[in-house]
């Protein structure tokens, strides 16, 4: 599908238009247009972010008048968004809802799909934005505007998407001040607002649809509901069948399901094996990742371990779920680190380098004597932890680390930096040379009495070997360094490239493996020869018919959270 996104677009030059080719939506932000001389020579792929001369409602009605085959126009909603910029100070307010609908309606005209791509709502009011009428924003403002723009745009046939502009995000961003999403960012968490539960509810229990009701003696089932996905769970005779079903917008729809014992009987026992299968998995790795923790926590290792002996108690008593559940989180996570800032945080763990007292240059400034430095990698993350003389490390500087990773894909090795810089207010981590193309994220931080950085093993690219080849304190402005650790470089515990070799993990594997084999393969054939025999005619025909009731809609929003 193609989506243009209002006015961070590509500057179309009227002797251009011709040779227009679209290639790609890209994101919700950036667009590729490929142009060719009208001769049709290809030239080079372009891409440019600049402001077109026209409006952004403007420009989508001059690409409709060009025949350009878009499917939907996207539209970036943040009012409140903090611009320093004096001829930009209107985007400092927010409109009134009576305003939005009038807008929205002129663009729904165009005659397209209407994506809402961004948005963002202030939850606390700063002395350079007006209130909204007499109202100062703060989080009960933020959640009674967001019920009523959300409503709004429920309401609207034409809407597709809203899109919450880094709703989820840990990472910090330039416009956090006013606080525009539904969650408080801390360090290492979110808390949710007022926003957020005013959000939940709607989606929840005003935009889902659910009910249970008995077919009639046709086997037939009526109701309305919302545009959307259902998740049907069919019940008869002690035997439940669970199918998805889509209901479009304003459409009546009718579903045949055909209840057929013996084939739910298959599927059953197939998912159940499926499930087994998955835990078992996950109980060996986990096995594993025990094993790698006591080679560097031994404290964290018995915590871990007695979380393994737990879910191999639920998985003998065949609770797979609860094992996958709980395993993968365990799995995300294994030692449970929390980037408070606190030195607690690396309890038991041994620092990887450390650097001599008392070396820090001329100009002494608290928080520059670079002590000790902990690291270590598990499955998704790489954790950074940087001790000062006096556990006062300086916000004002940088703190940065130099780091080279192996994988596969960086075969000759590759440097990174992972640093926390301006004044505390930014954690992030980028190829080193930079150059353009180069990788480059936020990463999640924490300064308390110590620094702390959560790499992205992802975004790193899955390195099998990680080596911390330096770490120095710095200054931005100055350039001037006040403290580095200048000693060999060190490999970084890293579980990915950890191997359980001894013959113990194969006993312990084996008979995890068949004992659960035993379990459970007994109570399935034996459920599943009993019914097929009593049962294989019992064939019940369920048919779902949905009807329009209200403005039955097809939110994406709803497709993923309404089951
Ligand atoms: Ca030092
Ligand atoms: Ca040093």
């Amino acid at each position: 599908m193609l989506v243009f996104n209002d006015s961070r677009t590509i500057r179309i030059f009227s002797s251009a238009v011709q040779c227009l080719r679209i290639i790609a939506y890209a994101s919700q932000q950036a667009f590729v247009l490929k142009c060719s001389h009208s001769g049709g020579v290809h030239t080079k792929p372009r891409l440019e972010y600049k402001f077109p001369d026209m409006s952004p409602y403007d420009w989508y009605r001059f690409l409709i008048s060009e025949n350009v085959d878009i499917d939907a126009v996207g539209a970036q909603y943040r009012p409140g968004y903090l611009s320093s910029e004096p001829n930009n100070l209107a985007q400092n307010s927010v409109p009134s809802l009576i305003q939005v609908t009038k807008t929205f309606d002129r663009f729904a005209a165009l005659g397209k799909r209407v994506h809402i791509t961004e948005f963002e709502l202030p939850s606390r009011q700063l002395p350079e934005m007006k209130k909204y009428g007499t109202l100062n924003w703060n989080e009960t403002v933020q959640a009674a505007y967001v019920e009523g723009f959300y409503t709004l745009m429920f309401s609207k046939p034409t809407a597709d998407s809203i899109v919450w502009w880094f709703i989820s995000s840990a990472m910090p961003n330039f416009d956090d001040n006013n606080g525009p999403r539904p969650f408080e960012r801390g360090t290492s968490s979110l808390t949710p607002k007022a926003s957020y539960y005013t959000l939940k509810n709607l989606i929840m229990n005003h935009w889902s649809s659910r009910g249970a009701e008995y077919t009639d003696t046709d086997g037939t089932l009526k109701f309305s509901g919302f545009g959307g996905e259902y998740l049907l769970t069919v019940t008869h005779d002690g035997l439940t069948k669970k199918a998805n079903i889509r209901v479009r917008d304003g459409v009546s729809m009718s579903y045949r399901i055909k209840f057929d014992r013996a084939g739910i009987l298959g599927e059953q026992a197939a998912e159940l094996s499926r499930l087994r299968g998955q835990a078992e998995t996950i109980l060996q790795e986990l096995d594993r990742i025990w094993k790698w923790s006591d080679t560097i926590n031994e404290r964290k290792a018995t915590e871990i371990r007695r979380q393994l002996d737990v879910l191999i108690a639920l998985n003998h008593d065949l609770q797979y779920e609860r094992v996958i559940e709980l395993g993968e989180t365990l799995i995300d996570n294994p030692f449970q680190m929390k980037l408070s800032g606190l030195l607690s945080d690396f309890d038991g763990f041994a620092p990887i380098a450390s650097d001599p007292r008392g070396d820090t240059a001329a100009t002494v400034l608290p928080g520059t004597d670079l002590a000790f430095l902990y690291a270590f990698a598990d499955f998704s993350s790489l954790y950074i932890g940087i001790a000062v003389l006096g556990d006062h490390p300086n916000k004002n500087l940088t703190y940065t680390t130099e780091i080279e990773v192996h994988s596969p894909r960086f075969p000759h090795g590759q440097t990174f930096h992972a640093a926390i810089s301006r004044n505390g207010a930014e954690g992030s981590c980028w190829e080193e040379p930079w150059r353009e193309g180069g990788i480059y994220f936020q990463c999640t931080y924490a300064i308390g009495e110590i620094l702390e950085i959560r790499v992205s093993l992802e975004l790193l690219k899955m390195p099998e070997t990680i080596y911390l080849n330096r770490f120095f304190v710095w200054q931005e402005t100055s350039r001037q360094v006040f403290d580095e650790y200048d000693g060999r470089p060190v490999e970084i515990p890293n579980l990915r490239n950890f191997n359980a070799t001894t013959t113990q993990v194969e006993e312990t594997t084996t008979t995890l493996t068949s004992t659960t084999s035993t379990k459970s393969t007994q109570t399935v054939a034996g459920a599943f020869g009993e019914s097929w025999m009593l049962y294989v005619a019992a064939i019940c025909v369920l048919a779902i018919v949905a009807a329009a009731a209200y403005r039955l809609r097809n939110k994406s929003w709803w497709s993923r959270k309404g089951r």
